[in-house]
């Protein structure tokens, strides 16, 4: 029940009256570029079909009201005491950005929100940003004229690594408010400029599988954390700023600790990788894919041997992916749980997901999911019926 209509049913049956509007916003998969956000490198994800819908309303008080169709009853938020820490659980995130727009100036109405997610929980696949960033939307439009894309982006991240207390990057809420139908987005972490790639599969007739392991992805767990300081050691022991002012790997050799040169060289050739990618499909398009599938393997490579954040259902994915004609695939999002992303030939789709499938089987693991995987268009305010 992830449609306008269907939100709008939810607000009517959980809070009763009518509610203002229903707002949308995707959850994203990244192409290219994993780990490279906080080190201030390059990604390229794009915004899936599916995503969260909130129906949401103003209030004439200061509270907020929020109810999720996976869950029984409703949270209620004091906007006036809001803290982090304050608000455990789901509800932390819209509650984390009322308290980031409120800090960033912005006002806060009052406000209910009914939410419900198309994006499955732990697949790896930025439901948090979504509902993050779908909060974000509905509650700056509930108050008044759009805001600057960009800014809610890093209110929505602030929300998240502040008030929620998740470490990320601005990868995940830039996906779901930036991105274009039929495009990747090219973001220089850096610098925070973004450009529009066209990225359309189909007419080279190649094809996005999106395989959830069914291992749950959890952000909060601490293996993320460690990744993000060995990276900080990392570019402390050269002397740089971040990860990204490196561009030649033979640099990292002035950096004794293995672990440690193993974490920069996957980030430094991950860079290298989104920007050979945005190339292919920049200069010659017709002959991208495969070259696409090359990449792709060879980041799963470096993110299972040097960043090591692979699991091994995302390993048997991709190998059985690349066995049955797949063109490279790759393990995708923060690691240790989460989906696989496989760049097939559309007539090697079914015997791919046919062999993943029976690669799952014989472990006895639970089946996997497969996923469309489309380059959607980003957050929006969602008809108005
Ligand atoms: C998660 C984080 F939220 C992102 O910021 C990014 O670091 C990603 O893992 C890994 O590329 O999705």
């Amino acid at each position: 029940m992830t449609s306008p209509a269907g939100a709008r049913e939810l607000f009517r049956s959980r809070f009763g009256g009518t509610a203002d509007g229903v707002w949308f916003a995707p959850g994203r998969v990244n192409l290219m570029g994993e780990h490279t956000d906080y080190n201030e490198g390059y990604v390229l994800p794009f915004a899936l079909g599916q995503g969260i819908v909130a129906a949401a309303a103003r209030r004439a008080d200061r509270r907020l009201v929020l109810c999720s169709a996976r869950e029984p009853g409703q949270v209620e938020v004091d906007l006036d005491r809001l803290a982090p820490g304050g608000v455990t659980g789901w509800a932390a995130y819209p509650a984390g950005v009322a308290w980031a727009l409120a800090a960033a100036g912005h006002e806060v109405p009052g406000a209910a929100l009914a939410i419900d997610s198309g994006v499955p929980a732990g697949a790896g696949l930025s439901s948090s940003a979504a509902l993050e960033c779908v909060t974000a939307l509905a509650l700056t439009e509930l108050a008044g004229p759009a805001r600057d894309r960009r800014e809610l982006a890093a209110i929505a991240r602030r929300a998240e690594n502040d008030f929620v207390g998740v470490p990320s990057g601005i990868m995940d809420q830039s996906a779901s408010l930036l991105s274009q139908r039929g495009h990747a987005l090219l973001l220089d972490c850096r610098s925070l400029e973004s450009s529009q790639v066209p990225f359309d599969p189909a007419a080279s007739r190649a094809r996005l599988l999106l395989i959830n392991t069914r291992v749950r992805h959890e952000l909060t767990a601490g293996e993320y954390g460690r990744r993000r300081a060995e990276c900080a050691r990392a570019a402390g022991l050269l002397g740089v700023p971040s990860l990204r002012y490196l561009t030649d790997t033979a640099e990292l050799d002035r950096i004794d600790d293995p672990v440690l040169r193993r974490r920069a060289r996957h980030v430094v050739t991950d860079d290298q990788r989104v920007l050979e990618v945005v190339g292919w499909l920049t200069s010659a398009p017709g002959d991208a894919y495969p070259e696409i599938g090359r990449l792709l393997t060879q980041a799963h490579l470096s993110l299972r041997d040097d960043f090591e954040i692979s699991w091994p259902e995302a390993d048997v994915a991709v190998e059985a992916a690349l066995a049955a004609g797949a063109l490279g695939a790759r393990m995708i999002g923060g690691g240790f749980g989460g989906s696989v992303l496989a760049l097939v030939r559309e007539d090697a789709a079914d015997p791919v997901r046919a062999a993943v499938a029976d690669a799952f089987a014989r472990r006895s693991w639970t089946a996997p999911e497969f996923l469309a995987a489309a380059p959607s268009d980003g957050a929006r305010r969602a008809g108005l019926q």
